[in-house]
């Protein structure tokens, strides 16, 4: 077969010391941190979306990068081209897995039992590829946001015609995921949200959003489907306000409709900062709620409000994600770069310095973070500084044990409490900076 990018060799690690571009300064895969190798504490993935099919179209100009693989756009052959470059990409990188949207994957047709059929066939052909070469699918999604008919939304339009449409498109999703072994299964509800309310019935709308997952879920389940169904919480962009704001808001909505048994978080870093938070409170919140489950591994430009999906650069977020990550005990999903390059990097070599770059980030994050859990000083200072709560009364309190009158009687009897102990902040700053730059 044709190499597709004859510029970009293997791509080995050589340490920190080295100079040569296309190598891995951190990202070493089988090096043992905390008793896993960086290969599985790092599930990465491609998006199929970004790295095969984006060229750097954007509002003001056309494409920049040459995506076609040597094939006419828009064919049968093109497909076929974007797999085989697919795959040899992520093998020269050491990808292990992929995401995609069912319309990444071939052009689609007027008529969706076309479309189907053209799906059916490129995935047989992905199948073989996947044989060859051990790549796995890590999750799949349905794009319900780029043809017009979603201008209203999938699950929220207000055409039940559409709700149609985007429950076949889900099926057949399903059905390729579970045709690939993806791990997952992604809801990203772009156009699920509103631009006025003058216009809108909310309630209606979220109703019918948890009735099309509840379908999807049953469905998924009756063909053999294990994995997880993800949410993944976005403020805006492209609706002025979507329904799957940030991570608390989505796990709301999942217990409200008991859909909380089968979802998890599909946590994104720039839809973090989208919504006014860090990507580590995503992560959190999410964490603490049983509901970490994959990471869309991209950052995003504190200076611009809207979604750049750039490849992850900034260590000291990739140390405080893997921080969380580590400490809730690892992903069921992975690491999926939903990150592109820059609109002037538009060559092969950049795509493949983006995901060096971006696997780097990820693994000296997670030395990083590895090193601060060994360290221990910020997560003694944590415990210790609830301290008070070991007592008697502390203790009473945690059980529910307690009751208002009874501490208000306390408070009585104490007069002014005490100032509680000093924050520390700096000082676990310090300590942060001391351990990012020994
Ligand atoms: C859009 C986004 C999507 C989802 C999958 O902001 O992140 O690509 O990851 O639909
Ligand atoms: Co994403």
């Amino acid at each position: 077969m044709k190499e597709l990018f004859p510029n970009i060799p293997q791509i080995r690690y050589e340490g920190k010391d080295s100079k040569n571009p296309l190598s891995f300064k951190y990202y070493d895969a089988h090096r043992v941190i905390l008793g896993k190798t960086m290969q599985e504490h790092l599930p990465f993935a491609m998006a199929w979306w970004h790295n095969l099919c984006a060229a750097g179209t954007d509002m003001f100009g056309r494409d920049t990068a040459d995506k076609s693989f040597g094939a006419e756009k828009g064919t049968m052959e093109h497909a076929k081209a974007k797999v085989d470059a697919g795959f040899e990409f992520m093998q020269k990188l050491g990808i292990d897995y992929f995401c995609f949207h069912d319309v990444d994957l071939v052009p689609e047709a007027d008529d969706i039992k076309e479309t189907n059929r053209r799906l059916d066939q490129i995935t047989d052909y992905m199948l073989e590829k996947m044989a060859a070469t051990g790549i796995k699918c890590l999750w799949g999604t349905a794009n319900l946001f780029s043809n017009p008919r979603y201008m209203n939304g999938a699950g929220s339009t207000n055409s039940v015609d559409v709700y149609c449409f985007a429950a076949a498109q889900i099926k057949k999703a399903l059905d390729l995921t579970v045709k690939l072994g993806g791990k997952g299964y992604v809801f990203w509800g772009g156009r699920e949200g509103y631009e006025t309310l003058l216009n809108t019935d909310m309630k209606f709308e979220q109703e019918n959003i948890a009735a099309l997952m509840k379908m999807a879920v049953d469905y998924g389940r009756s063909i053999g489907f294990t994995g997880d169904f993800y949410i993944e919480p976005k403020p805006k962009e492209p609706m002025k306000h979507q329904y799957d704001f940030d991570a608390a808001t989505a796990i709301g909505f999942l217990r409200q409709y008991g859909l909380d048994k089968d979802f998890k978080m599909n946590i994104e870093a720039n839809h973090a900062t989208l919504a006014g938070h860090t990507f580590q409170h995503e992560l959190r919140v999410s964490a603490i709620n049983g509901m970490l489950g994959s990471i869309d591994a991209n950052q995003g430009d504190l200076l611009l409000g809207w979604d750049t999906d750039e490849f992850p650069a900034n260590v000291y977020e990739t140390t405080l994600c893997m921080y969380e990550v580590l400490k809730a005990g690892g992903l069921t999903g992975g690491f999926n770069f939903d990150a592109k390059n820059r609109r002037p990097s538009y060559t092969a070599e950049d795509m493949a310095y983006a995901y060096i770059l971006g696997m780097d980030t990820f693994a000296l994050g997670l030395i990083k973070a590895a090193e601060i859990l060994e360290d221990g000083r910020i997560d003694a200072f944590v415990r210790e500084r609830y301290a008070s709560f070991e007592s008697h009364l502390g203790q009473q309190i945690r059980r529910g044990e307690a009751t208002l009158e009874q501490l208000a009687q306390i408070a009585d009897e104490m007069g002014a409490p005490a100032l509680p102990a000093s924050g520390r902040q700096e000082y676990l700053q310090s300590i942060m900076g001391e351990i990012m730059f020994r």
